[in-house]
């Protein structure tokens, strides 16, 4: 029985997504270890899609029921989580206002002009742009969003950065445990190995009680992409908590279980180090499989390290988690630009 059965859920992704093997990825790596992708970057219609649909599912129906006419969130300049944001506004007919903060030491002319922002703005939202630095906490900048809304007449319904620390926000990623458990089922094996970027904590989060239920969270491997450690894993034993006691999981989960690696976080949030970059070609170039320098960069470059340092036993089958994020190629365009 699913653990998510009593709870609504507004459809905008088009189902389960595929796993897709990725051999040429594995023989690159030298072969001892075979790699999968889930593909939840190709997860909907809806503004090129991503991992934030998933969480949004179960968002939407207390949106509507609320009465409320604008969504309102955060992220940074080329957040994914806001283009989602502005993307389910438009589909369910709502307004929407997004803060998108300078989280990112990067700059280009172009970076709040391409990519994510550019589609966000498309859609009709309202992005502001405003000066503060990354946290993943909950920032004025947003709060004053949400009361700018209601200064207006309007009636705001408000979701934090990644849609994290919602209360419903955990949700998505349980079903995801939930379908890889189903899809192994016709694959004949099971995962050793979940690969996810970690940021803001309901992805990897709602994945951790998801897999808790089949006893095997462990093998969830958070790679952080923060670079503000105890902060995202903070956030995530948060959401683990809340999650868990929401879907009645029946028990606590263990410290042990929640996994997050921060050696690939380097040199900040957002900047892609070389060897991000590195990771980046080989992934594009093996398999056709675009990563981007904010989130799946910093996870493939953390999967690809750890295949070669051993890190999985010999015969490991390994499922890394695409969350999505190829818009924001575009505002690093000089990184790439000879390929
Ligand atoms: C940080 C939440 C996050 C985004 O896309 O804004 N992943």
């Amino acid at each position: 029985m699913s653990l998510l059965e009593k709870f609504e859920r507004y459809q905008l992704t088009f189902g389960p997504t595929p796993i897709e093997h990725l051999p040429r990825l594995t023989a690159a790596l030298g072969g001892k270890v075979d790699i999968y992708a889930k593909r939840d970057d190709c997860n909907s219609g809806l503004a090129m899609g991503g991992n934030k649909l998933r969480k949004l599912e179960y968002i939407v129906p207390d949106a509507i029921a609320s009465g409320a006419d604008t969504l309102v969130s955060i992220g940074g300049v080329q957040s994914n989580h806001t283009r989602m944001v502005a993307a389910t506004a438009a589909k369910i007919g709502m307004k929407c206002v997004v803060i998108q903060e300078k989280w990112v030491p990067h700059y280009d002319a172009v970076y709040d002009r391409v990519g994510n922002i550019l589609m966000t703005k498309l859609m009709g939202a309202d992005s502001r742009l405003v000066e503060d630095g990354f946290d993943i906490g909950i920032r004025k900048s947003w709060e004053d969003a949400i009361q700018s809304v209601e200064d207006a007449g309007g009636k705001p319904y408000a979701i934090p950065a990644g849609a994290s620390v919602h209360k419903f926000g955990g949700l998505g990623y349980v079903g995801f445990a939930e379908e890889v458990a189903a899809q192994e089922k016709d694959l004949g094996f099971i995962f050793d190995y979940i690969i996810v970027c970690v940021v803001t904590g309901s992805t990897q989060g709602g994945m951790i009680v998801g897999f808790a239920a089949l006893n095997r969270a462990d093998r969830v491997i958070g790679i952080d992409a923060s670079g503000t450690l105890q902060q995202t894993r903070d956030q995530v034993r948060k959401i683990v908590d809340a999650t868990s006691e929401l879907v009645n999981l029946g028990r606590s989960v263990r410290e042990d279980e929640i996994v997050i690696n921060p050696d690939y976080a380097y040199p900040a949030y957002g900047v892609p180090s070389e060897e991000t970059n590195e990771a980046i070609r080989l992934a594009a170039r093996t398999e056709a499989m675009i990563t981007d320098p904010v989130y799946e960069g910093k996870s493939m470059q953390g999967m690809i390290d750890l295949a070669r340092k051993g890190f999985f036993s010999e015969g490991s089958k390994v499922l890394y988690a695409h969350l999505g994020g190829a818009p924001a190629l575009n505002g690093y365009s000089y990184y790439y630009k000879d390929g």
